[in-house]
């Protein structure tokens, strides 16, 4: 697995890249500028726990204090329609987490798209305050969502927390078709597989990468890419994003067929600076390297 690390500065999102083989190097600089945590290299799985000195927004929904717990349930039937993907929400309080007054999101609940046969919402999800008033924020991942005619291209919902806990009110969609988002939906590109957030330019909205393993690149076939969507006091926005694959000027390696680069993403900063960074996985770049 080749892991490449994108590594946010001021002013400049993300742009400076680091690759390395395994993850060893990488631990190894982390540890030597007492950085980071740890890199957890599973295949798919890629967990990146922010540092110390990153602040760690607390998945609490309505900011009571107490963290919430949101659960993807990417395999649940609505009715007839098998795997159409739900979330359920648990919220904390002074005892722990309880299943009172706990939620249960679907794209049928007022959340933006329509539950589908094997859409798989709720496959992949991530923690951010993308609107930065102090709610965080859910975004969701539809991997396998139909974006018109085009099968599978996926997307990724957004649900914006408030007093009252997450809310389908306000919430957004997102694909490659949208406004201001780079490329545009291809069958199978599978945007949403994997989802990161974290302030990668510092601006004190949170930020989300999402993983696009299956995306085309040019006439490349399942090279994989990630688009950043970034953090406004509206929310998310296509506008101003970024989309990384490895022909992108400082990625190192090269774009081949079936590399999926954006296997997995995992936000961290890894460098101090407090400009959190993202790290991304390619499955197979490794013995092309
Ligand atoms: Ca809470
Ligand atoms: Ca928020
Ligand atoms: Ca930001
Ligand atoms: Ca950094």
């Amino acid at each position: 697995m080749l892991l490449t690390l994108l590594l946010a500065s001021s002013g400049n999102k993300l742009a400076e890249s680091l690759s390395h083989r395994n993850a060893e190097p990488i631990l190894s600089m982390a540890e030597r500028r007492h950085t980071a945590r740890r890199l957890l290299l599973g295949g798919r799985l890629l967990a990146c726990p922010p540092g110390p000195k990153v602040q760690v927004l607390r998945a609490d929904f309505n900011n009571d204090g107490f963290a919430d717990l949101a659960v993807g349930v990417a395999g649940e039937n609505l009715g007839a329609i098998g795997n159409g993907g739900a979330v359920n929400v648990l919220y904390g309080t002074a005892s722990g987490l309880t299943g009172a007054g706990s939620q249960l999101f679907t794209q049928d609940t007022g959340v933006p798209g329509a539950a589908e046969l094997g859409d798989g919402f709720g496959d992949a999800l991530a923690v951010g305050d993308f609107d930065g008033d102090g709610f965080a924020d859910l975004a969701v991942g539809v991997s396998l969502e139909d974006v018109g005619a085009v099968v599978d291209a996926g997307a990724v919902n957004v649900l914006y927390g408030s007093a009252g806990g997450l809310t389908g009110a306000g919430s957004q969609l997102f694909t490659q078709d949208s406004p201001g988002v780079v490329s545009r939906t291809e069958p199978h590109d599978d945007f949403g597989d994997v989802l990161g957030a974290g302030d990668f330019d510092g601006d004190g909205f949170a930020d989300l990468a999402v993983g696009v393993r299956r995306e085309d690149v040019g006439a490349t076939a399942g090279a994989g890419a990630v688009n950043v969507l970034y953090g406004t006091a509206a929310g998310l926005t296509g506008a101003g994003g970024q989309f990384f694959t490895q022909d992108s000027p400082g990625v190192p390696g090269v774009v081949e067929p079936d590399d999926e680069f954006g296997v997995a993403v995992g936000a961290g900063d890894f460098d101090g600076d407090r400009f959190v960074d993202l790290a991304v996985g390619a499955p197979r770049g490794f013995r092309r390297q």
